[in-house]
């Protein structure tokens, strides 16, 4: 799947313990088996690494960690290969091609509907004079979509129905042409869209295909632009399996953008195409800011709860206990590791966003050493924090207070059977937590059955 893939490069950044060259690569290395399985081009591909690579070890700007600089670096250059503009919003005739059974037909009624609801009136034509019931089929989609319909039965000329078709639709805002597909894009084809082409006379020329041709698309994105002029593409059967991954990037190289994707059979499983909101629904992210925020959550996860066990826990990780404690991140991991997982009520793993803050601006405040050895912190010392923080100097010492709790936790938490952990634990803990949230009235949520 290339969604799950491309997830676990980006992971292998998050969860990464130091950001180096060689990390990069080995992320750069799932990113192109990602998409070279989901058929896109070497060369693109190739292209794509150079440009990640280049970019990744950068100074990140703004405040952005490395781990999220090079995340969005990613994303970024995923976003530029997928490409995609806005769809136009006033055309006037469109002219769907390609070959059989890609969706055209079926796209011709979801168009129609698309632009229908957008306020304008919309004429369809059947000049699929190829397949046989091509005329029902697109009589009936046009019927569901509430559009009007135009085609003459048993003609065989698709020109001969444009041409009375534009003087029927002479009053509508937008008029949209089916055609006949063929296995292949062969001669009889070419000559045919051409003929149609010259009749309709249309503002855009779209390509429908399917999204499990993959990187075949390029092709014939560009035999059918040789012989018309395609300047769009929609993408169908985006449910299926393939997640048209080779598909939009070949159209995209062609210079012809997807403008809409078909997700179903169903005439409303259309949607215009965006190629951020594609790329965070195949990740599973919100967005850009969501994948970030997953970076931080994952960076947060892989705080591994030994390190935490040995007992020399400083400001640094009783920094990022503080933050994950919100999330149930990794003080939930040392309690499970414990044997006490799922003991501890939510509300007791939480502490008040404003202390947080608080604590956090104090611990920025600290110089590296500091966080790293808590015992460095003398009275000259927190006096410099708390200048520095615009603080008092009461809640260094609160903030020193409540560290040294959870500090003496650990350290007792080590070396104990599993039964005494728990006995201890519920006391600690509790304990711990009225500290932390300064607050007694929480005794009571503390008590565990
Ligand atoms: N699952 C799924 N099926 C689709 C989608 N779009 C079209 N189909 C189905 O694909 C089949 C072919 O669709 P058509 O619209 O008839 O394709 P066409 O390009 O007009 O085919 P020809 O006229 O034979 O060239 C039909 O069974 C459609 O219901 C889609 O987005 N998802
Ligand atoms: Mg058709």
């Amino acid at each position: 799947m290339l969604g799950e893939k491309l997830r676990s490069a980006i992971d292998k950044i998050s969860g990464a313990r130091i950001i180096n060259e060689q990390i990069v690569k080995e992320s750069i290395k799932d990113i192109q088996r990602a998409l070279i399985n989901s058929n896109v081009e070497i060369n693109t591909v190739l292209n794509l690494s150079k440009k990640i690579e280049k970019k990744a070890l950068e100074k990140p700007s703004g405040n952005l960690s490395q781990k999220e600089h090079i995340t969005k670096v990613i994303y970024d250059e995923l976003i530029e290969m997928l490409g995609g503009k806005e769809y136009p919003k006033e055309p006037k005739k469109i002219l769907l091609c390609g070959l059989f059974g890609s969706g055209k037909t079926t796209a011709t009624g979801k168009l129609g509907l698309w632009y229908k609801k957008r306020g304008r009136k919309v004429g369809v034509i059947a000049a699929d004079t190829y397949r046989p019931a091509a005329y029902e089929q697109l009589e009936t989609n046009a019927k569901t979509a509430g559009i009007d319909f135009f085609g003459i039965k048993k003609e065989k000329n698709p020109s001969k129905i444009i041409k009375e078709a534009l003087k029927k639709f002479e009053t509508h805002d937008l008029i949209i042409c089916d055609s006949a597909g063929r296995s292949g894009l062969d001669e009889e084809l070419v000559l045919e869209i051409q003929d149609i082409d010259k009749t309709f006379n249309a503002d855009e020329k779209w390509l429908v295909i399917s999204a499990d041709i993959g990187n075949l698309a390029k092709k014939q994105a560009q035999a059918f632009h040789n012989a018309i002029g395609v300047n769009g593409v929609i993408i169908t059967k985006m449910d299926g399996s393939s997640k048209g991954g080779g598909a939009i990037v070949a159209c995209n190289e062609t210079g012809s953008s997807v403008y809409f994707i078909s997700t179903g059979e169903k005439i409303n499983e259309f949607e215009a195409f965006d190629a951020n909101r594609y790329l965070s629904k195949i990740m599973g992210y919100g967005d850009l800011e969501g994948l970030l925020e997953k970076v931080k959550e994952i960076e947060m996860d892989n705080l591994s709860p030994e390190e935490m066990m040995k007992g020399n826990l400083n400001f640094k990780i009783f920094y990022e206990q503080l933050k994950a404690t919100k999330k149930l991140g990794p003080l939930n991991k040392v309690m499970e590791m414990l044997g006490m997982g799922n003991k501890l009520p939510k509300e007791a793993m939480e502490i008040g966003q404003e202390k947080m803050e608080s604590f956090k601006i104090i611990i920025d405040s600290m110089t590296e050493q500091e966080r790293i050895e808590p015992d460095l912190l003398n009275r000259s010392r927190i006096e410099r924090i708390a200048k520095g923080a615009g603080k008092d100097i009461k809640e260094i010492r609160e903030l020193i207070k409540q560290f040294k709790k959870m500090k003496k936790m650990f350290k007792q938490f080590k070396g104990m059977n599993e039964q005494t952990m728990t006995k201890m634990g519920e006391r600690d803990i509790g304990k711990l937590m009225q500290g932390l949230q300064g607050r007694k009235s929480m005794k009571k949520k503390f008590r565990l059955k």
